[in-house]
């Protein structure tokens, strides 16, 4: 028999790699998606298009994590064997501007889904994935982040994903559900959103390099983050999930690099020279004929910021006989490709 996946946020980054990777598994995969007044399909449209797939083991439904009757129905007519939650208002510069709605999706929605399965009784038959988050760690003082680290979450989204977390833990704990939470550092790939750095600086830099814009205005360029690839995080949490026992995983690539850096390494792929001159908001990065390519604008930065964020998934390698198999060359490289 075909397992059914269910996955909330179907339309997002992760949801279209996992759909993907999980229709090459013979899973049987329901997404959810909101409606919108315009298309927010395009990640997953040419799931549609591939002809073996022809739709009959990729269906779509229309859903909230806001609305809890929804939630209960969908589960209790599919009534999957996997439910993957990569729902979220995933963006941490906005979830200072809208923390409440971050609240109610990221912690609340978690919740609406797990008493669901309380609810329904269906706590031997379905498996639960909660898309935890490397912001939980925040203001860090430990150079690795693993299973042990304390959290510091410091913006309305990590709060709201702490909560997520330990909500999943309290679920399995008390009622037995298979809850397990994938911890996941920073993770890209060619349809990874805009408004995020690594899209933004690919984009920009691509933009710049076509003459269609003048200028890439970015943030704060001194953040460290641990970037990996989306299509090694999905199996990742599908890995997860296949595990014997529930239970909580950091998944990393164990590198660091500046957001400045992650500039350089764009700029040479595309073979933009540049150079950088100023300090704090007046830095900026010029190319070869002096013209200002990089400017900083401080709407970038947040209220708080993560400074420093690098995994340690020895948990994972040990246990799932996880790695991540994508370098910072070769993600770049693809986001590259894509782009052009
Ligand atoms: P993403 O591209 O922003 O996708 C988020 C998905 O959630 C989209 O499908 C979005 O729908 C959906 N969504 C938002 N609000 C919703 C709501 N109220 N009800 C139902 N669906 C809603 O994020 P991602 O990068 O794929 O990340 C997937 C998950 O992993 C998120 O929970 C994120 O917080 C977490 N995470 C991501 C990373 C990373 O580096 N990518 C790292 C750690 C954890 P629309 O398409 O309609 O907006
Ligand atoms: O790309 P970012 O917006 O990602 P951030 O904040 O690390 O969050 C992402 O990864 C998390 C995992 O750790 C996920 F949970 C979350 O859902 C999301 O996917 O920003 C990365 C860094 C930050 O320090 C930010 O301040 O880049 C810095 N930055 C500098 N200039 C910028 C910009 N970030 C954005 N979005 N835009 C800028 O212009």
């Amino acid at each position: 028999m075909k397992k059914i996946a269910l996955i909330y946020g179907v339309t997002g980054q992760d949801g279209s790699y996992l759909s993907k990777f999980l229709l090459k598994k013979n899973y049987i995969v329901h997404g959810v998606k909101r409606r919108s007044s315009s298309i927010n399909t395009h990640r997953i449209d040419k799931i549609y298009q591939d002809p073996h797939e022809k739709n009959k083991s990729f269906i779509l439904h229309y859903g909230d994590l806001t609305d809890t009757l929804s939630i209960k129905n969908l589960i209790q007519t599919i009534k999957p064997n996997e439910i993957y939650n990569l729902a979220a208002q995933s963006h941490v510069g906005v979830s200072f501007q809208i923390p409440e709605y971050t609240a109610n999706v990221d912690a609340l929605g978690t919740l609406r889904i797990l008493d669901s399965i309380r609810s329904l009784k269906l706590e031997k038959k379905v498996k639960f994935y909660q898309a935890g988050t490397s912001e939980m760690f925040g203001r860090t003082v430990n150079k690795f982040q693993n299973e042990k680290t304390n959290f510091y979450p410091r913006s309305p989204y990590a709060v709201a994903k702490v909560y997520a977390h330990w909500i999943s833990i309290n679920y399995r704990e008390s009622y037995n559900i298979f809850a397990s939470n994938g911890i996941l550092f920073n993770h890209e790939s060619p349809v990874r959103g805009e408004t995020f750095v690594t899209k933004k600086i690919i984009s920009g830099l691509c933009k710049i390099k076509k003459n269609k814009i003048k200028t890439l205005y970015l943030g704060n360029l001194y953040a460290k983050r641990d970037w990996g690839h989306a299509k090694d995080y999905v199996e990742a949490m599908w890995k997860i999930l296949q595990y014997k026992k529930p239970d909580d995983f950091v998944i990393a690539t164990g590198k660091q690099y500046t957001v400045k850096e992650f500039v350089n390494l764009a700029c040479k792929e595309l073979a933009i020279k540049i150079s950088w001159r100023g300090k704090g908001l007046n830095e900026v990065a010029l190319d070869e004929s002096g013209r200002k390519i990089i400017k900083i604008d401080k709407k970038y930065f947040r209220p708080t910021e993560v400074d420093s964020l690098r995994g340690d998934s020895t948990k994972a390698k040990k246990i799932l006989n996880w790695i991540p198999k994508t370098t910072i060359k070769e993600l770049i490289i693809d986001m590259i490709s894509n782009e052009i």
